[in-house]
């Protein structure tokens, strides 16, 4: 998969991809992700980005043509399946969206800064928004981590155990069971001793019994989806 991004500030994605998972993903090539500066492609001397609100307002809107042009040069060598910006009124992320993406083979997140981007460009050219949740961000930028994480993580191969991110939290819109490593009483603080029976098919039930649990108690909203 390709994820390419575009951003006014590169240097808040310049980390978040070069460890652990997403860092083997990249070794493996099974995901290549490119940053581009939007400033590259400012306007004038100044590589102007952004202007006044029409209609008066505080804050900056990010231009059309900077982001046109942008767009216009990345697709002259990648078809995109999905053209994507990030936005706090877009919709809400969860893991089926995520399990959805993470089957594309070319994406492309726009992230928005001071009062977003105009209009227009989103009338125009993106096919998706979304947001990582119901509060603002001061940017787009760390919402396009979160998604590119969570999407990341899924692509097969990705994971060492593949089985391992289908026992995830959410998938199957229930919350994962409580793990436990070494010691075997720490402190008087011992593990459940069915984790210690060797017992496959009881452990199973027992992981499902607190997944529910668990569930029902924390997030019982999920039980009512679908
Ligand atoms: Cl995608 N962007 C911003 N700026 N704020 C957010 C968000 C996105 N999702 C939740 N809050």
């Amino acid at each position: 998969m390709r994820i390419d991004i575009i951003s006014a500030v590169p240097e808040l994605l310049s980390s978040p991809f070069n460890h652990s998972i997403l860092k083997r993903a990249h070794q493996r090539e099974l995901l290549n992700i490119n940053v581009i500066d939007l400033r590259e492609y400012g306007i004038g001397q100044h590589k102007q980005i952004d202007d006044y609100v029409y209609g008066g307002g505080s804050g900056m809107v990010m231009m059309m043509e900077p982001l046109v042009n942008c767009l216009k040069q990345l697709q002259q060598n990648i078809k995109y399946d999905e053209v994507i910006y990030l936005t706090p009124d877009g919709t809400k992320l969860n893991q089926k969206l995520s399990n959805s993406l993470s089957l594309k083979s070319n994406l492309l997140l726009i992230c928005g800064h001071y009062k977003g981007i105009d209009q227009r460009f989103r009338d125009q050219y993106v096919s998706l928004e979304i947001s990582i949740g119901d509060y603002v961000l001061s940017g787009g930028e760390l919402a396009a981590a979160v998604l590119v994480d969570s999407i990341g993580r899924l692509i097969p191969g990705v994971l060492n155990d593949e089985t391992s991110a289908l026992t995830d939290s959410f998938q199957d819109n229930l919350l994962a069971p409580p793990v436990y490593t070494r010691p075997e009483n720490f402190e008087g603080l011992k593990v459940p001793k069915i984790l210690l029976s060797g017992h496959e098919a009881k452990i199973d039930e027992w992981r499902y019994e607190q997944s529910l649990e668990r569930t029902q108690r924390l997030r019982p909203d999920l039980l009512q989806e679908e």
